[in-house]
């Protein structure tokens, strides 16, 4: 706002406040379910399988000429996604291999000329909506199989000479292929009602990368927000200098260590994190999360500001992994009566430092402050720094009262520090994966 208007670099100007009422539904629901689907499925071994086996378009087609999810049941998979609490869906228009899961008119690779034969993308909003869920698409700007995207560092072939890098791309041009991702955009912010959140992906500018001049990302991002003004949009089309050019960031696949900052502003971000490694399915993977893991990372997102979106790779057949269902649902029986410390939560005051094995989770509306037990004490739970900051302490799960006291030491001997609090818990651990003062 202080640089004059021709220096400045905006698509979308709004005041901080706008902003944070557009995303106040989305800060406030934290708990989002991301969905990976597409002809990779059936390969069930990674959803880059085709640059990672290196396979043509022609070694490909078969998933094409297969595609059939027979028990497809969107309404059921958004029952599950609302019964593990989460409050919004992201899912894959088009992933990196190109074909779209929608009825696009400008490509026949498309969900509706494979044996489904209907719009999947139709039946999955109706019934998302239908069950009160958000909902966001998944674009990946990345395309192996449009015949005018380039050859690029992320391919196999990885040219090396700028003279590499032409005869690997003679007669694509990117020129072509950005129309054709503007016309599949413009599509999809126009054919399907309200769209809540665009997870374009992504950009890796550089020598033989792409970045915003590839994409037309100013352009794009520009027609975006003209035809879904209320729409959230994630920080991969290489636009982060730009004012409007994204809205959140999206650490993955990591634990994140705190709140992530521009210009040392806190800023809104959302991880997006799998149950097994891979985003599609994956049949013979083995580094599946417990669920504990996965409560620790929502819990500890939203200690430090932040969103998980949760990732389903669902079958061929349309169904999710047991391990997948499993695991929502043992999520789900821990919001069931915990998830009052993460909606409309964030990370705690300054003032309050984090007892230890606990993550804090924090209500500004309420005043109340959630104590994430990681590691269940034994009788004594010493709050440092905390005397005269807590009015009254309860198990969430239970409402069960917490007395606050002396702590149990050798016949009184052990004396809690004037600063410190000191709660007398029971013995037995609550029925509950991570217990929540
Ligand atoms: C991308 C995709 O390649 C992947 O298949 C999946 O869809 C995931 C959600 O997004 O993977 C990325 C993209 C960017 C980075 C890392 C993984 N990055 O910038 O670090």
């Amino acid at each position: 706002a202080v640089l004059p208007a021709i220096c400045q670099k905006v698509i979308w100007s709004e005041t901080p406040e706008q902003k944070k009422d557009r995303l106040a539904w989305w800060t406030n629901d934290r708990f989002g379910m991301f969905i990976h689907w597409g002809l990779y499925s059936q390969a069930a071994r990674h959803e880059w399988v085709k640059k990672r086996e290196k396979m043509t378009n022609d070694e490909y087609q078969k998933y094409f000429d297969l595609f059939n999810p027979d028990l497809f049941d969107p309404t059921e998979w958004a029952r599950k996604a609302k019964e593990a609490g989460m409050k919004y869906a992201v899912i894959t228009t088009k992933h990196h291999e190109g074909f779209c899961m929608y009825d696009s008119d400008y490509t026949d690779y498309d969900i509706v000329n494979t044996p489904y034969g209907k719009d999947i993308l139709k039946e999955w909003v109706d019934a998302f909506r239908a069950e009160g869920l958000k909902i966001g698409f998944y674009y990946s700007l990345i395309d192996w199989h449009h015949p005018d995207f380039t050859i690029d560092s992320r391919h196999p072939q990885k040219p090396k000479t700028d003279d590499e890098y032409k005869s690997l791309n003679k007669g694509r041009d990117m020129a072509v292929y950005r129309k054709y991702l503007h016309n599949q955009v413009r599509e999809l912010m126009t054919n399907y009602g309200q769209v809540d959140i665009l997870w374009l992906d992504f950009s890796y500018p550089g020598k033989y990368g792409k970045g915003k001049e590839d994409w037309g990302s100013l352009e794009l991002l520009k027609m975006v927000r003209e035809l879904q003004p209320g729409v959230i949009v994630n920080d991969r089309l290489d636009l982060k200098d730009y004012e409007g050019g994204w809205d959140f960031t999206t650490p993955e696949q990591f634990k994140v260590q705190q709140w992530p900052t521009e210009n040392g502003v806190r800023i809104p971000w959302e991880t997006c994190q799998t149950f097994s490694g891979s985003w599609g399915y994956y049949r013979d993977e083995h580094t599946w999360k417990d669920t504990k893991q996965l409560l620790v990372l929502l819990i500890e997102s939203v200690s430090k500001g932040g969103n998980l979106l949760l990732n389903v790779g669902p079958t061929a057949r349309g169904m999710f992994d047991y391990r997948a269902d499993q695991a929502l649902e043992a999520i789900g029986s821990w919001m069931k009566f915990n998830d009052r410390s993460i909606y409309g939560c964030t990370q705690a005051p300054e003032e309050f430092e984090a007892p230890d094995h606990t993550l804090l989770t924090y209500n500004p509306e309420t005043n109340r402050l959630y104590v994430h037990l990681l590691d269940y004490p034994m009788k004594n739970f010493l709050m440092p720094g905390f005397a005269g900051k807590i009015k009254y302490a309860q198990f969430l799960h239970d409402a069960s009262e917490i007395k606050i006291g002396k702590s149990h030491g050798a016949w009184g001997k052990e004396k809690t520090r004037a600063q410190d609090v000191n709660l007398l818990l029971p013995v037995t651990k609550p029925n509950v994966e991570i217990p929540v003062i």
